[in-house]
């Protein structure tokens, strides 16, 4: 302990001042977690984020436009920035220089008073000299006056003093650190975190230019972020692959109280809320008093435009927060000197007085805009009113389905044919596409347990229809029936009247995408029974081998040069044929290859993870409004299937 204790400077000049030092790294170290909130992979990457937030305030100051941020091989990082730099004068209450202050002093940060928006509250704004603490070894360079100065530590305790080591052109601060093997349990960087984080500090800072550089690969990899239009181009990044309502997104700032708020907005043709809300940088998960501000006066903004233009004329409603939000795509920052946070992860914005500040702005600059800008206020109207039309009918539509299913003799569909058993848990059912592979699968099939429901061509895009005309739409109604055990909050598994679902369809791209769309329905009306594992896909063959009487069936290109190889002598001529569908699939070949169990290869559907995350984004970057977006989708997963399925 006396050893750890005694101190690396040589002089004794500020003895006293170095031992509050090693205390406060001290605690650090022993609790890292109460200062980055773990030592795990968020942690780690926290490390980074607070060397960052220190050149974005530099940035926030007005004199920094630029910071590189680089990951080298061994896992050390580089934040480099062309702000003022830290200065490097001995302070005049702290006798030691300002960078070393900065590095090795708990929230020696406000000391300085650089900028009223200081990032602070929650983990954020801890300061350097935590990024030093748990560090194996952390070097700080300084241009300023003309002169390069350096300075390095290990674990927080300085192993060479600030010295001038040659000239600067410029001025800058360069922090490069090596995070602690024995502190953190993970110590590789990802790229992907860090590349996002970056990227919402650039949309969030328009102007600030921030670039990341992956040395780590054979070649190095480097992506820089830069938007001049901050929160507009920030809007129209989240909305890139989106239809959307108005061609340009709104966008006001305006300064009350000392609270700058900051907000851009654009509807896209789809029926989800996107609102994502920052507070001096910070994402504010879980919301707070500026979010319920901004919807406030958001519905009173739109029913108030409803009504000048008499959009609501014979209507007998009012259009809800809901009806006002869907499709909504909105950022809103606002900046203010001491936000407090709330909240399960301290992201929640608790300032009572923030609620009426950004309420009165977005009344006032959006009901003036939507009054300079008819077109655009007719457009966000309509799609408002429809919503509120929508949801009316969707309460109808889902009393009808839910009457439907639920009873015991509901009508099943015309068009199955369904199986004689009727215990559920040996019955399965093949949603196949199209009417003439549908043909073939009711001859193929066991009628004592295999049921057929053919599919016209493809069905109901999901992901971009509302609720009543999904259910509205005659292919989904008659899966709907034929499952028998309802829809979402109403959907009922041990009312399923098959326990196998299976998809059936071409081993093409449209093949796919049928595959892929009805996997959306489920995952979206009935995600239980994927859950339960009772969705399947079938794998129909790719390829007919003949050769005299032998015929063998190959599922993709691996598969027929094995079974060349293994079912065939090697000289001799084996006749290759490739399916163009199942259409043209005799009957007692679909039942051979494709349906008989004793033969048959079927595909469980499962989520990609237990947090459906990827899952979820992954459809809903197929299932998008933009019709190109989805076909490069497509093209670039032609094994789509394959990533998120599992071999039964
Ligand atoms: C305190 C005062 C001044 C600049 C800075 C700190 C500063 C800190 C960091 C951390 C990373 N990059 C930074 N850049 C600047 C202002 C000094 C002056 O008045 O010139």
């Amino acid at each position: 302990m006396a050893k750890e204790n005694s101190t690396s400077h040589s002089s004794s000049d500020y003895g006293a001042q170095s031992i509050t030092v090693l205390k406060g790294l001290e605690a650090v170290r022993k609790r890292p977690a109460m200062y980055i909130g773990s030592t795990g992979e968020n942690g780690l990457h926290h490390l980074v984020y607070e060397v960052v937030d220190n050149s974005i305030d530099e940035a926030l100051a007005g004199f920094c436009d630029q910071i590189d941020v680089t990951l080298h091989k061994d896992n050390a990082v580089t934040v480099a920035d062309n702000g003022r730099g830290i200065p490097v004068d001995i302070h005049p209450t702290e006798k030691i220089p300002g960078v070393e202050l900065a590095l090795t002093v708990l929230h020696a940060g406000g000391k300085f008073d650089r900028n009223a928006y200081k990032v602070s509250g929650g983990l954020h704004g801890v300061g350097v000299s935590v990024v030093n603490a748990l560090s194996e070894k952390l070097t700080v360079t300084v241009d300023r006056a003309g002169a390069r100065h350096q300075m390095s530590f290990v674990r927080g305790q300085t192993t060479q003093k600030l010295a001038v080591i040659g000239l600067a052109a410029g001025t800058g601060t360069t922090v490069s650190f090596k995070p602690d093997p024995q502190i953190f349990t993970v110590l590789e960087f990802t790229w992907s975190t860090l590349a996002d984080r970056l990227r919402q500090l650039a949309f969030l800072n328009g102007g600030l230019r921030i670039s990341l550089t992956d040395e780590r690969g054979e070649e190095p990899r480097t992506e820089t972020f830069y938007y001049k239009g901050g929160l507009v181009e920030f809007v129209s990044w989240l909305n890139r692959n989106k239809k959307v309502v108005h061609p340009k997104p709104v966008h006001f700032t305006a300064t009350r109280d000392d609270v700058e708020v900051d907000i851009a907005l654009q509807y896209e043709e789809g029926y989800n809320e996107n609102t994502f809300t920052f507070v001096n940088n910070i994402n504010t998960h879980e919301g707070g008093t500026h979010l319920t501000g901004f919807r406030a006066a958001l519905t009173r903004t739109i029913n108030e435009v409803a009504k000048k233009t008499n959009a609501l004329k014979k209507a007998d409603f009012t259009l809800s927060g809901d009806d006002a939000r869907e499709g909504l795509t909105c950022v809103l920052h606002v900046k203010l000197r001491e936000p407090q946070f709330e909240g399960q992860t301290k992201t929640k914005l608790g300032n009572s007085e923030v609620e009426g500040i950004v309420r009165a702005v977005v009344n006032e600059h959006l009901g003036n805009y939507l009054d300079e800008n008819p077109g655009v206020g007719r457009a966000i109207i309509e799609k408002a009113v429809s919503a509120a039309r929508a949801r009316e009918a969707a309460r109808k539509a889902r009393d009808l389905v839910r009457k439907k299913s639920g009873l015991e003799n509901a009508v099943l569909p015309g068009k199955l044919a369904d199986c004689s058993l009727d215990d559920p848990a040996l019955c399965e059912m093949y949603l196949v596409e199209g009417d003439s592979a549908g043909g073939s699968a009711k001859q193929g099939r066991d009628r004592s347990f295999q049921a057929i429901l053919p599919l016209r061509g493809k069905i109901l895009n999901v992901e971009r229809a509302r609720i009543d005309k999904i259910l509205g739409n005659e292919e989904i109604r008659a899966i709907i029936t034929a499952i028998g055990a309802g829809v979402r909050e109403d959907f009922n598994l041990a009312e399923a009247r098959y326990h196998k679902i299976i998809l059936m369809t071409d081993a093409d791209v449209d093949g796919a995408h049928i595959a892929s769309l009805l996997i959306t329905f489920f995952y979206r009306q009935m995600p239980k029974l994927i859950d339960d594992g009772k969705l399947y896909l079938a794998v129909p063959p790719l390829f007919r081998l003949q050769h005299g009487g032998k015929i063998v069936y190959a599922r993709d290109d691996k598969h027929k040069e094995q079974l060349l190889k293994k079912e065939f002598n090697a000289n001799a001529k084996v006749e290759v044929s490739r399916f163009k569908g199942l259409g043209e699939m005799m009957a007692a070949q679909l039942k051979e290859t494709t349906m008989d169990p004793s033969k048959r290869t079927l595909l469980r559907v499962v989520l990609a993870d237990k947090e459906r995350k990827p899952t979820a984004k992954a459809v809903e970057r197929l299932m998008g409004n933009k019709a190109e977006a989805r076909f490069d989708f497509i093209q670039e997963n032609a094994e789509f299937a394959s990533a998120d399925l599992l071999d039964v």
